[in-house]
């Protein structure tokens, strides 16, 4: 498995996230979701994980998705259009497993989240957003074994990189690595990020045009 991505596809990234993001459709529920179109990958994890930031940072837009410092805030699934009349869209996903939240709404979250990953011909990817600081928790475990159910090809992106020292990083990340063993379905590589400091930004762009070309 090559961890490098090849030049082009890394100047692909850079030129396709330099085009214009727009918020398009903000889906509370299943019916109310946009019909499906062209490519989508969607971020999903734990409130305050980072979720929005990335994709913020991936779009060098300060405030394209909102960030909040209150976990748990977006209970919407949100969808975002690049350029070339909306070939790929990026879904920021509402976050699961904050502690304050009452049963009624965890259920309905992962009522929704659930029924979205089955249903969705068009997401290509859910990218698990782990919090480089904590790891993989029980929540994300029981995340990780649901997606393993729902034939998403899923991927994990460490979070918040610049938050931890190179040996601790590299400790979560063969933690990480280790327990993605028991989950086949899981895309091996694990993708370190911060959107704080931009690190892994290219190689996440690169990664996206990679299945973009694959899909069309
Ligand atoms: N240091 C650092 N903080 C981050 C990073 N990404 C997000 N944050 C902070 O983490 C908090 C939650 O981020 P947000 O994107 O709203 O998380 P979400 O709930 O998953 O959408 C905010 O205070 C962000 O500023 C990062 O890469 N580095
Ligand atoms: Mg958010």
């Amino acid at each position: 498995m090559t961890t490098e991505p090849d030049a082009e596809l890394i100047e692909q990234g850079r030129l396709m996230f330099a085009g214009e993001w727009k918020f398009i459709w903000a889906s509370p529920s299943l019916e109310t979701l946009p019909p499906m179109a062209g490519m989508e990958v969607a971020f999903a994890g734990r409130s305050n994980v980072g979720k929005s930031s990335l994709i913020n940072a991936l779009t060098g837009r300060n405030a394209l998705a909102r960030t909040s410092h209150t976990p748990g805030r977006t209970q919407e699934l949100i969808f975002f259009e690049g350029p070339n009349n909306g070939d790929f869209r990026l879904v920021d996903m509402p976050g699961y497993g904050y502690a304050s939240a009452p049963k009624a709404k965890i259920a309905s979250w992962t009522k929704l989240i659930y029924s979205f990953l089955q249903g969705r011909a068009t997401l290509a990817r859910v990218y698990v957003l782990i919090d480089s600081r904590h790891g993989l928790k029980d929540v994300d475990l029981d995340v990780l074994k649901s997606l393993d159910r729902s034939a998403v090809s899923y991927q994990i992106v460490l979070t918040k990189a610049d938050q931890v020292k190179k040996a601790e990083l590299e400790k979560v990340k063969e933690e990480t690595q280790a327990a993605l063993r028991t989950h086949p379905a899981a895309f091996p590589e694990i993708l370190v990020t911060s959107s704080r400091d931009g690190g892994g930004m290219a190689e996440l762009r690169a990664a996206m045009m990679r299945l973009l070309n694959e899909r069309s």
